[in-house]
């Protein structure tokens, strides 16, 4: 039997490339989906040394003639879509490109595969942002959907796109439902990355620091790791009946004591908090570090996520081990081994 091949759009995000590492380690013939040619956008690549190993293919999602020659090309064991607007204040800006991108981009993957790929199992990247994080319950996927914001709403068509061709079209079509998952190959504008890189450039170069806006410091989120997650995403594909699953650690906390955490393990121990509301600031030694910025504040905001992990592990037989602690711990020792391997790249 030959390699079995995947593709992956949204290759050169945080979890493209994370997923794109594990199919590689698991034999794997992995063709990439990336928009431009750009060196830039290969960081990743780089870090994980995936780069050479990797078979390109240029699309961008909403090229439903380039999407369709990718998938007649090679007609793939698995598809993994997770190409997407991510960032959901930007995504306030521009509604109707995120529909475009992130909802009728996969109802044409899925057309796609009905017409020319049926055996294809297929995989898309949903998200715990659909249920609004008005509940201080756990959530599972019986629970409330309340999408507030255009990120939210666009994902939610899809996620119900995908479940309507596994029971209309019987495609192996699978949502995971995923809660945040971070690491140090984060973007820069998610709030636990922008936290990681201020702190460790404080504790590297106190003096030439400046100070960094941040917007709600009470938001709660599930935060796992994106490494371990997409090994959920892959099992996800290997049951034997399609089906959606969430994927949360069962743990949540704040940005505030997210901050704190990371201080106490870079050793900065002499820190407060002071002030109220839009006059919140964290000093260290009477030197500021963060204060609240309103321009980081959402129009409609997401307080609170937590997964209900033990209902998904009961079926899947899987669930992250990485909590919020150790987390903090690989973002901050993995942001200073990057910034020393950036050098050579
Ligand atoms: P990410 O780092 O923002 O990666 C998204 C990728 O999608 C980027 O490589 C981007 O390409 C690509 N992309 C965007 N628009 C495209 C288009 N029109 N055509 C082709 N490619 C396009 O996001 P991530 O954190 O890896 O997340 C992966 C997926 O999981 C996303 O669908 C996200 O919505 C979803 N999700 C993420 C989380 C999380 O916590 N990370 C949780 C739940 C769900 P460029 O590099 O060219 O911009
Ligand atoms: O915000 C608050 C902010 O932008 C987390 C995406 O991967 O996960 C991600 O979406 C929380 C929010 O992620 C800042 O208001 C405070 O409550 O890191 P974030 P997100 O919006 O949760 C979900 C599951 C996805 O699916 C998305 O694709 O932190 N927050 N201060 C801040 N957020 C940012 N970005 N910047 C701040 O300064």
């Amino acid at each position: 039997m030959g390699k079995k091949i995947a593709i992956i759009s949204g290759v050169c995000g945080q979890d493209g490339s994370y997923l794109a590492h594990l199919l590689i380690q698991k034999k794997y013939k992995v063709i990439g989906i990336e928009r431009f040619n750009s060196q830039q956008q290969k960081w990743r690549h780089k870090f994980l040394n995936i780069e050479s190993k990797i078979f390109y293919e240029q699309a961008d999602l909403n090229d439903e003639m380039a999407i369709t020659k990718i998938i007649r090309k090679y007609k793939p064991d698995e598809f993994y879509n997770l190409a997407a607007h991510s960032f959901v204040k930007s995504s306030f800006n521009q509604p109707l490109n995120l529909i475009d991108t992130n909802a009728k981009s996969v109802v044409r993957i899925l057309e796609c595969l009905k017409n020319f790929s049926r055996n294809t199992k297929f995989y898309q990247a949903s998200t715990s942002e659909m249920y609004g994080g008005q509940s201080k319950k756990k959530l599972d996927l019986n629970s409330q959907f309340n999408p507030r914001s255009p990120y939210a709403y666009s994902k939610l068509l899809a996620h119900f796109a995908t479940k309507n061709y596994r029971e209309a079209e019987k495609i192996f079509a699978c949502s995971g439902v995923l809660f945040n998952h971070e690491s140090v190959l984060r973007g820069e504008e998610f709030v636990t990355k922008k936290i990681i890189k201020s702190l460790v450039d404080f504790k590297l170069s106190p003096m030439t620091f400046k100070i960094v806006g941040l917007g709600n410091l009470d938001a709660m989120r599930d935060w796992g790791y994106a490494g371990e997650y997409v090994y959920g995403m892959w099992k996800i594909l290997q049951m034997k009946k399609p089906d959606d699953y969430a994927i949360g650690t069962g743990k949540t906390i704040s940005v505030r004591d997210f901050i704190n955490f990371a201080l106490i393990y870079l050793d900065l121990k002499n820190f407060s908090w002071v002030g109220k509301g839009l006059n919140e600031k964290l000093l260290y030694e009477n030197k500021i570090i963060f204060k609240v910025d309103k321009k980081y504040f959402r129009k409609t905001e997401v307080d609170r996520l937590q997964c209900d992990i033990d209902q998904t592990f009961k079926k899947l037989k899987w669930k992250p081990k990485i909590v919020f602690r150790t987390l903090i711990k690989k973002m901050i020792d993995d942001e200073i081994s990057l910034r020393k391997n950036l050098v050579s790249i």
